[in-house]
């Protein structure tokens, strides 16, 4: 069998982790030959998300210094070795689990080395994105298609899918510890010359009040644009 790991980052998801690990479509993985491994990093949550994601069969994996990208990096450097498929999600219950099958199929055919779930050309559901995000979104991912000249649709995305040696190479690069995050990802995975690739997904509204801040994290988000223009991939770091 080959190993599908889902990443859950997660900061106080106590209403949506349970019905994200829940959905995960573990029985038509199995068919497709995945076992299916769930790590939940738990990133300084005050709340029930431990309990919760480990009543439902989940490892937990503890990231005390806050931020999303520290809770990413922190999952990445615990993925088994042997991991085929690395699936990321949030655990807020905005990006439907179920749909990762769509996002692993062209890794598993050997079309692309990344999927990423797009929102922008899915379906964004009433309320699950503001305006101003919205707008914020299409501009970035225009910044990163105009410079980087990757096919690329939705840059700010938490629905990822890798090949298990892509995450194993990449994470030896990521420096952001917050929502810069998925920017640097990408610019990254693009000028390491990784083919990546989009699936449209469905976007819904989050149970809890939005702990982004459009002005300060959207200029943490731009400024990784720019300075990952002149990074070059020289695949020597260890
Ligand atoms: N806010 C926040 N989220 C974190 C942190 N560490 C991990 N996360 C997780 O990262 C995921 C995305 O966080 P969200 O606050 O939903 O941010 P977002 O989806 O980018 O933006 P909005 O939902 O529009 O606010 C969730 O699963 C969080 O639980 C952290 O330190 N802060
Ligand atoms: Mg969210």
């Amino acid at each position: 069998m080959k190993i599908i790991t889902v990443v859950i980052p997660c900061f106080n998801e106590e209403k949506g982790i349970g019905k994200v690990i829940e959905a995960i479509p573990k029985d038509k993985l199995k068919a497709l030959g995945f076992n299916t491994q769930v790590l939940v990093i738990d990133n300084n949550c005050t709340d029930k998300t431990v309990e919760i994601a480990r009543s439902k069969g989940a490892t937990i994996i503890t990231e005390p210094i806050k931020g999303k990208g520290k809770a990413i990096l922190a999952a990445f450097n615990n993925i088994d070795e042997k991991t085929d498929i690395v699936v990321m999600l949030d655990g807020d219950n905005t990006y439907q689990s179920s749909e990762m099958i769509r996002l692993i199929e062209p890794i598993d055919n050997g079309f692309c080395d990344v999927v990423i779930g797009t929102r922008l050309g899915g379906k964004i559901n009433s309320g699950s994105m503001s305006f101003f995000n919205r707008i914020g979104n299409w501009s970035f991912t225009f910044l990163v298609r105009l410079a980087y000249h990757g096919s690329i649709t939705d840059v700010c995305t938490g629905y990822f899918a890798w090949k298990g040696e892509v995450v194993k190479e990449l994470s030896k690069y990521i420096l952001s510890d917050g929502f810069a995050i998925e920017m640097e990802m990408i610019t990254k995975m693009v000028r390491m010359g990784y083919q990546i690739y989009s699936v449209p997904i469905t976007y819904n509204r989050s149970e809890k009040s939005s702990s982004l801040h459009p002005v300060s994290d959207g200029a943490k988000i731009l400024g990784t644009w720019f300075r990952n223009l002149s990074w070059k991939y020289d695949g020597t770091k260890k």
